[in-house]
Parts: structure tokens; sequence; C-alpha cells
């Protein structure tokens, strides 16, 4: 029988186990990326394991996100970054270089290849074809060195895409159908992958679109198929030798089935606080406007740019509305600056941020209290702007653009005729911002400020595991909740001891405080817990505030994975009416922790307080097992090559 693209690739970089989905399979890494919020982490680690050069094809450092520099500590990670990288032979992307997402769908990704990144949006790639999967800092790190990485074999569920899409119906609509869909637990185990007579209709940039919102499913990835279209893009990028075509075989299977008309979908809208509350923009209503955010790695190519140009021409930006456009990269800032568009932005009124982040992770322009922001970012979870009380919408550029302009949530359809922009036939492709790592490392110095703190590391499983329920927590809760990341903490990624104390106070302030007067304990959640970002401080920050299980009814599983890292136990209720059964400050014990893990996959925890017991289950492979008696990867690693 045939195979589809995802399991194609996955045979072809197979390095052990069988596809047998809800197994553990690990895979070869031919690319990495890492931005500067989880790179610092992620080199840290690395210099740990002793390996003097990458041994993968490409490996690049991004530095966007952590741009705003209002102390030295900013500056100090760049640094670190850049030195670190120049001497373990990665290539080094200088701040104002773009996202790193979109800069490596531009300059470096390849159909067909595996990208590991320490981000959860790497699946963007996945628009080029590559296998493109988001992991915690550790996990790229071990790629870096050479070593596989390991994942459970996903089901694939194939998005069969029919028609077209109709004017001012865009990517983003379409990724906004699938979340309505499938919802932000939809994707998790699965691979998602596009297929269909509408494929041929989608650019390159728009597949990224979908595919790095696939994200906010909960996806391992998502992937399309790489077609003249993919050979066109990476022609005008001067890159054309760098295409493979790629399809699924004929009689491929596929786990799931899914269809989306194209020409039946309408401008929508992600209501707040989740990616998956989507309606039609028209059945939203005209609701009041203060701020439209047009950019980030979902939405800042040079097309849609050019979109957004076009509608703000001879227009001038609602007075009651804060406009703000951080194109994705100096390729997109570069084109829009030569060909007169970012003048025509300029004089509506925008504000023009630099090619990062920005907003999209609160570095600045958190808008004002209570707020209505239009975003055409992927993640609206209640906070995550720096503006608690603000209510964020994620839209389409079209839909931003047209809103900016009316003041009020508009149907772009109002406007008239839809903005006419091509793919250009050669983009300007400039690599002058990304610096080559030194061909011999030994002679450079690697510079370490005084932010650069050591990351902490779990000890061996003890053998009962005594704690409080330190904290309970409710379904969904998102990375953003557990290691908040804004302006004032992005600085502070490279200093675990200083985030701690802010884990999880979104949710309760005392959180912290509380597991350092117990000396650490559990956590209780809900389901989907960890959603969101590849951030393994979310699991770092625990592992310094002692946490050594977290009990939920079900996890994210990039968060899974980087709680595993770290040593500290992933339990599920077996029986989810359990989890009303635990009240904070229940003491809870998992007696003989490591030969119940031995023993199979079912763990019991006792509460003491309530006199119960609950069975968990603990969904992992032989290989982290041994991982969490030794206390996490990097001790699992060190004990190994003892
Ligand atoms: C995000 O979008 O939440 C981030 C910031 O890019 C994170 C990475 C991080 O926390 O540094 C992600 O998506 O993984
Ligand atoms: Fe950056 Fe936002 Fe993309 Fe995360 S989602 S990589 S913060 S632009």
């Amino acid at each position: 029988m045939g195979l589809n693209l995802a399991q194609k690739i996955i045979k072809e970089h197979l390095v052990s186990g069988e596809m047998v989905p809800g197994t553990e399979i690990s895979i070869r890494i031919d690319q990495t990326l890492t931005q500067d919020s989880t790179g610092t982490m992620a080199y840290l680690q690395f210099e740990a394991m002793g390996i003097d050069r990458v041994k993968t094809k490409k490996s690049v450092a991004y530095i966007d996100h952590n741009m705003l520099q209002s102390g030295f500590e900013n500056a100090d990670d760049h640094k670190y970054i850049q030195t670190v990288t120049n001497k373990h032979g990665i290539y080094f992307s200088r701040p104002g270089n773009g996202i790193c997402h979109q800069v490596q769908l531009e300059r470096f990704g390849v159909p067909g290849m595996t990208l590991l990144g320490s981000d959860s949006h790497t699946p963007t790639g996945g628009g080029l074809g590559m296998l493109a999967i988001g992991a915690g800092g550790l996990d790229v790190a071990v790629a870096m060195g050479g070593g596989a990485y390991y994942l459970m074999m996903p089901k694939v569920l194939k998005v069969n895409l029919v028609g077209k899409l109709r004017p001012w119906v865009t990517a983003k609509d379409v990724i906004l159908e699938v979340l309505r869909k499938l919802s932000v637990k939809g994707g998790v185990g699965k691979v998602v992958e596009y297929a269909g007579e509408g494929v041929a209709s989608l650019t390159v940039p728009e597949r990224a679109t979908i595919t790095n919102m696939g994200a906010e499913l909960g996806a391992t990835t998502s992937i399309f198929p790489s077609d003249e279209t993919t050979r066109a893009f990476l022609k005008a990028q001067g890159r054309e030798q760098d295409f493979v075509e790629l399809k699924p075989d004929a009689d491929c299977t596929y786990d799931e089935e899914i269809t989306i008309d194209l020409s039946a979908l309408e401008p929508l809208a992600a209501k707040p606080h989740s990616p998956d509350n989507v309606e039609e923009v028209n059945n939203i209503g005209k609701i009041k406007v203060d701020q439209v955010a047009i950019g980030s790695c979902t939405n800042s190519s040079f097309v849609d740019m050019m979109k957004v140009a076009k509608i703000l021409k001879g227009k001038t930006v609602h007075p009651d509305v804060s406009l703000v456009i951080s194109p994705g990269s100096k390729q997109v800032l570069t084109m829009l600056a030569e060909n007169g568009a970012l003048a025509d932005m300029v004089a509506a009124g925008a504000r023009i941020l630099e090619s990062s982040c920005g907003p999209c992770i609160g570095m600045g322009q958190s808008p004002k209290t209570d707020a209505v922001s239009l975003r055409t970012f992927n993640r609206n979870f209640e906070g995550r702007s720096g503006t608690v009380s603000a209510q964020v919408y994620l839209v389409s550029p079209e839909t931003a653009a047209v809103s900016a302009i009316t003041g009020v949530l508009t149907d772009p359809r109002e406007l008239g005729e839809a903005p006419s922009v091509s793919m250009p036939s050669e983009f300007l492709a400039n690599d002058n911002m990304v610096t080559p790592p030194a061909p011999e490392g030994n002679d450079v110095e690697v510079v370490r400020g005084p932010n650069i703190k050591p990351f902490p590391l779990n000890t061996e499983l003890p053998e009962n595991v005594i704690g409080k329920a330190l904290i309970k927590v409710g379904d969904n809760i998102t990375t953003d909740h557990i290691m908040p990341s804004n302006a004032k903490l992005l600085p502070f990624r490279s200093n675990v001891p200083y985030l701690s104390e802010f884990c999880l106070t979104p949710c309760d302030p005392e959180f912290p405080k509380r597991a350092q007067e117990n000396k650490g304990g559990f956590i209780v959640g809900g389901s989907n817990y960890g959603q969101g970002s590849s951030r393994e401080h979310a699991a770092l920050a625990p592992l310094y505030l002692g946490i050594k299980a977290v009990l939920a009814k079900s996890f994210a599983r990039i968060h899974m994975a980087n709680l595993i890292n770290s040593g500290i136990l992933p339990l599920v209720f077996e029986n989810e009416a359990d989890y009303d059964t635990i009240d904070m400050m229940d003491e809870l014990t998992i007696a003989h922790a490591q030969e119940q893990i031995k023993a199979g996959d079912k763990i019991v925890v006792k509460n003491l307080t309530k006199n119960r017991e609950y069975v968990t289950i603990l969904t992992v492979s032989d290989r982290q097992k041994e991982m969490l008696y030794a206390g996490g990867l990097i001790n699992f690693i060190k004990k190994a090559n003892a």
C-alpha cells in the first residue's frame, strides 16, 4: 500500500521504531532553528553536552522575539547566542533580519527535509513540503548534536481542499475554519496533511499561514505537497536547486479525513480568548476597534503586506484606532520600501515596527484597558497581549486593514473590489544579515553576560514522591499561563530562578511562594494542559520550584515532552471525575514511584487528605522512563556517557 506524504518523509528519516501510530519513533533531523527566547536555554544545554560542532545539514539561530532591549538583558542574550553559534557551527540571523519562520521559509527551507525548531510555529515550513516540528530547546540541542528526535508516530489527518477562495477570503480564513471544525485539541497526535484540487490555488506563503496555525490545533505538524507552485516560489527566491516534487502516493490512505470547500468560506475571526472560537466576521457585527496589529509569523509575507498597503493607500487610519504593522522579514520590508508600498502605509497613519514578533508576544503595543484588538497573529490567549482585559480577535490581513480604516470590525467585502497582488517572480534575496559560523570554532570566545544563569537540573526520582497539590487549574491552560511572557519577563529567559517567581501567577499569584514554602509538590490541571508554545521554561520554572508531577485530564504534546525532559511526571487521570475530588493543599503520594513506572503505564496516586486513590496513566516510552528515573534528559545523557 502507498504512503501519504507525512509517512513518506518519516520513513525516509526513520532511525528507530515502527511507523505505528501512538508508538515511539525517532527520526533524523536535517535542519534546526532556534529563536532568542528559547535559544539561550537550548545553547546552554548544547554546551552542557560537550559537542564541538553541530551535525545537522543546516542550523540557524534567529534573534526575533526579544527585541526591545529595555535593559542589558536582551542584548546579553543576543551576544551570547551570536558567539556560541559562531563557535559551534550555527548560522546567526541578526536582529532585524526577520521572524524565524518567515526567514526560514524564504531562505532555508527545503521540501522533504525535516526541521526541528525550538518554537511551536516551526510547522510553518510545512508550507514548503517540509516535515517541520516544534519542540523544546533541549530536544533541539540534542538534534544539533546529531541525535535523533523522538516522538510518538502520529496519525495522519487529510484535509481535502476543494474549490477556490473567493475574493477577500484568505488562507487565514481556511485555517480558522479548520480550527472551528477540529478545536485546539483536534490535532493532538496527528499530522495534518493538505491535499485535493484546492491545493494548487494556494501560494507557498498562503500554505505557510495554514501550516503555521496548525500549531493551534495541537498537531504534531502540518504539511502541503511540494509542486510547481513550490518550484516557482523557490525559483523566485533564487533557490530552484532546492526544489523536489513531493506528493502522496495515489493509493495511500489516511487515518482521518475532512473536506473544506474553499469556495464556501467567508471572512472569519477567532474571538476572545481562543483560536478555535471562530465565527463569520459578518455575524460578529461591527464592534468598535481600538487597535489593529498586522504581522507575526502567520501573516507577514510580502503579498500579505502588499494587500494591506493597497487597502490603506490614500486613506487614513480611523482616529480611534492604533494600527501597527511589522513586516515579517528584512526581505519583505526592503521590497515594500523599494516599491513605495511602505510609504502608502506610513502615509495612511500606520506605525511601522521592526521585523520581529513584537506585539504577538506582548513585546510592546499592549492595548488599552478593555480594548478590542484585531490581530493577524495566531494566538489570542487571555493576557498574551500584555493587557489582561483586552479582547483580541484573530483575523486576516485584509479584514484587519479594512477595519483599521472603518474603526469597526468590518467584513472586507464591503470595500468593493479586492486588491490584486500577484506573487513576485523574483524576491530580493540578500542574506547579508545571516552570519555564517567560524570555520573553526576553537578560538571563538563565548560571551556570557550576568543575565545568563545556569539552567536547573532535576535529581533522580525518589522512592516515594510526596507533596501537596499546590494549585488546581482548569482546562486549556496555556504555557502563557504557566510561564507568562511579555516585555517585562522575556528578557529573563536565561534566568530561570527569576522567572520562577512568576510561574502560574496568571492563575494564582501566590503559587510560586506556596511552592517554595512547601518545598515543591504537585500541579493539578484539566484537559489540554500546557497548550501553546514550545517554551521549556514552562517546565523548567516548575522544576526550579520543586514540582515533581503534574496530574491532568490530558496534556499538549510539546509541554508533555518538556516535562519529561525535565524529569517531571506527566500523569493523566484514568477517570476524569477524580479531578473533581482533589482540592488545593491535599496531601498526595506516589509510593514506590520507580517500581510502579517499571511495572506498566498505570500509576497510583494516593490522596492522603481525602483517603482516596487515583489511577493515573503515564504514557511514556521505555527511553522516557529511564529519563524520568534519572531526573530528566540531561541527567540521562550524562549517566549514559559516564
Ligand atoms: C509563542 O508564540 O508563544 C512563542 C513566544 O513564539 C513561543 C516560544 C517561546 O515561548 O519563546 C512558541 O510558540 O513556542
Ligand atoms: Fe513570534 Fe508570535 Fe510567531 Fe511566536 S507566534 S514565533 S511570538 S510571531
